[in-house]
């Protein structure tokens, strides 16, 4: 599998899956989950709406993942997963890890080669950037899947530069 980098905005990425950075409502929010929503239109949300109204009417579980259309954007899905919020005091990096084998499961599932990652918990969640690229660089690195492109979208260049030297 190639892992890349790109400095620029998950939403303009034409690979097969774009992942969204979600909460467990799937209802949308801030960052990259109101970007995604902004950009793909009311589609997405109609389908978050009725997966809550089927199998998840719990929300979706941190570490989880379950895709959508995409709606008006490039891509042809998007996969949602819910990041865990980042705690000084407890580790909770197997549930990150997990967002980002459970993307590559369902994009799996999809048939989807090519799949973008935002990184996941790093905005609102608050979590240090140097971690959360150390965790997802190993996850994505490990995963048994067929896809054969995840790229890394970071949306601001010292995020960039720290995947960047992380990779390396
Ligand atoms: N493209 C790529 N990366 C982006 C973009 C973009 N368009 N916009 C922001 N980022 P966040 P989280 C970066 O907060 O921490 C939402 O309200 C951003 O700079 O989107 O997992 C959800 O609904 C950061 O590095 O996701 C949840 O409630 C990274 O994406 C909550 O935020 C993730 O930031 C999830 O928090």
């Amino acid at each position: 599998m190639d892992i890349t980098l790109v400095h620029g905005d998950i939403t303009q990425q034409k690979t097969d899956a774009v992942v969204n950075a979600a909460n467990s409502s799937l209802l949308g929010g801030g960052g990259v989950d109101g970007a995604i929503h902004r950009r793909g239109g009311p589609e997405i949300l109609a389908e978050c709406r009725r997966l809550r109204a089927s199998h998840y009417g719990g929300g979706l579980p941190a570490g989880q993942a379950v895709a959508t259309t995409a709606g008006l954007l490039p891509a042809r899905w998007v996969i949602h997963t819910v990041g865990p919020v980042y705690s000084a005091t407890e580790d909770r990096s197997a549930v990150l890890a997990s967002c980002y084998r459970e993307c590559l499961r369902v994009a799996d599932d999809l048939g989807a080669a090519s799949v973008a990652f935002p990184a996941v918990s790093t905005g609102v969640y608050g979590w240090p950037m140097d971690d959360a690229a150390r965790i997802a660089l190993a996850a994505v690195r490990s995963a048994s899947t067929r896809v054969s492109e995840a790229r890394f979208v970071l949306f601001a260049r010292d995020a960039y530069d720290v995947f960047a030297s992380a990779l390396r």
